[in-house]
């Protein structure tokens, strides 16, 4: 068994503070830091958008957590965060970025959003991590970050889907819990054979 921490979306604007803070953010860096010790690989996530980005709600003149209907699907339309080379899209400061083997960066494509570390938003096209982790020999996952039920959800089906032994550190996770989001993400991830620890 080889397996990696992959750590999803440790970001300012994630935090308190943030462009789209999730509450408590900030209180699971520690716990991340110690736990990157025990795996063979760590991996981060940035969430990394164009400023003018299909899924913030400014560019659509639309009001922030409303709904839309894009060409794959229905988005939330989320406050502007995460714009590419902002302070917002630096990572927490207190996260230890040294430890990681592979940032990848996701939703650069300004016409799709990108919650999943795996493929974007239309579900059909790869950001590249699947086939890192496959040459690496990596075969578990435990997953951390934000938010449990947006990117970590997303990610931690498509990677269970993949066919990787997925588990969330749901300690090492806070959640937006927007609109009955948290209750279907963690029933999502049950039925994909996701661990919630
Ligand atoms: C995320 C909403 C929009 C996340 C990213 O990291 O969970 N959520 N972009
Ligand atoms: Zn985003």
């Amino acid at each position: 068994m080889t397996h990696a921490l992959l750590v999803i979306d440790l970001q300012n604007d994630f935090c308190p503070g943030g462009a789209l803070a999730v509450a408590g953010g900030d209180e699971i860096v520690h716990g991340i830091n110690a736990a990157m010790n025990d795996f063979d690989a760590v991996i981060l996530t940035q969430d990394w958008h164009p400023a003018g980005h299909s899924s913030f709600a400014s560019t659509h003149d639309a009001d922030p957590m409303s709904m839309t209907e894009m060409p794959y699907g229905t988005q939330v339309l989320w406050p502007d965060h995460c714009i590419q080379g902002s302070v917002g899209a630096q990572f927490h400061a207190n996260l230890q970025t040294d430890r990681a083997d592979l940032i990848i960066r996701k939703g650069y494509n300004p016409a799709i959003d990108s919650y999943s570390a795996f493929f974007e938003n239309d579900k059909t096209t790869p950001t590249g991590l699947e086939g890192y982790l496959r040459t690496r020999g990596i075969d578990t996952l435990t997953l951390v970050g934000l938010a449990t039920d947006y990117c970590v959800n997303y990610s931690a089906v498509d990677a269970a889907t993949s066919g990787f032994k997925v588990i969330v550190r749901t300690d090492l996770c806070r959640a937006i819990n927007f609109d009955g989001s948290l209750a279907s993400a963690t029933a999502g991830m049950q039925k994909s054979g996701v661990r919630l620890l």
